[in-house]
């Protein structure tokens, strides 16, 4: 199977630091405050991460500028996500995927019901010429998610699979989503599971449905202890891959 480079160095990130937490980091604000918070997440809590994932919070409160200096500073020990959901149409995704990765993102998130032709192929374009990662999203955590997204779960996946996306997103609340996804793309893709913790997913249900990540925000971001809050998680991750594995 073609392993791609962000495929690779994630789970070469996760097995040296056993780690299975993307941590989400979504923290807003003064743009000065919020970098300093993001420069002590690299250090202190970086040795225990898969993958730090950013968000519109962020982003809207630093610019890129800022944050390209943080990411170029601790990115040959960190992997970094950009979580902007893309749905535009190719044109304007394919100008939002350039401009994150060589913001030095390994990987972007996008919607997948934008559909390929005129929507995804933007992004998957940019990926593939820089060598770069794409997360579809095929199901999300909030119960709204079953109005339109879930009906139509199966064939994101589809999509995903038949373009090569590197991993997919979906919901640590709904795990039975989650079993689904891996019986249909086994080894394929990667499943990335939000929803633990702050929104009420034990810490392991995602991982315990299959998923090769949780993604953890405010859970630990907001305990008054994170690098405890991270080792209780990945206590609880050990318990379950090494129950998995008997
Ligand atoms: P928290 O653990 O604080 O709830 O953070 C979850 C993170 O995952 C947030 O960054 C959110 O935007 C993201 N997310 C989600 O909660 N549900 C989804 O379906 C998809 C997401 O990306």
């Amino acid at each position: 199977m073609f392993e791609s480079m962000f495929r690779r160095r994630i789970l070469d990130n996760s097995l040296g630091k056993k780690s299975r937490i993307v941590l989400a980091f979504d923290e807003y604000g003064e743009s000065n405050s919020v970098l300093e918070r993001l420069n002590w997440v690299c250090e202190h809590l970086g040795e225990h991460l898969a993958c730090i994932k950013i968000g519109y919070p962020t982003i809207l409160s630093t610019g890129l500028s800022e944050l390209r200096k943080i990411i170029f500073r601790f990115r040959d020990e960190n992997l970094f996500m950009a979580d902007v959901k893309m749905a535009d149409v190719a044109h304007t995704n394919s100008l939002i995927a350039r401009i994150l990765y060589e913001t030095g993102f390994d990987a972007v998130i996008s919607h997948g019901f934008i559909g390929y032709k005129g929507g995804l192929e933007g992004v998957f374009k940019e990926a593939k010429e820089l060598n770069r990662g794409v997360v579809i999203v095929v199901s999300m955590s909030h119960i709204g998610s079953t109005e339109f997204i879930d009906p139509n779960m199966e064939k994101l996946v589809q999509i995903a699979l038949k373009h090569h996306a590197d991993g997919a997103v979906a919901p640590a609340t709904r795990t039975q989503v989650v079993k689904r996804v891996r019986e249909i793309v086994g080894n394929k893709l990667l499943i990335f599971t939000p929803g633990v913790g702050a929104q009420g997913a034990d810490y392991g249900s995602g991982i315990s449905a299959g998923a090769d990540f949780e993604i953890i925000g405010r859970s630990i971001m907001c305990s008054s202890n994170p690098v405890e809050a991270v080792l209780e998680v990945k206590k609880k991750h050990d318990r379950i891959l090494s129950c998995r594995a008997c």
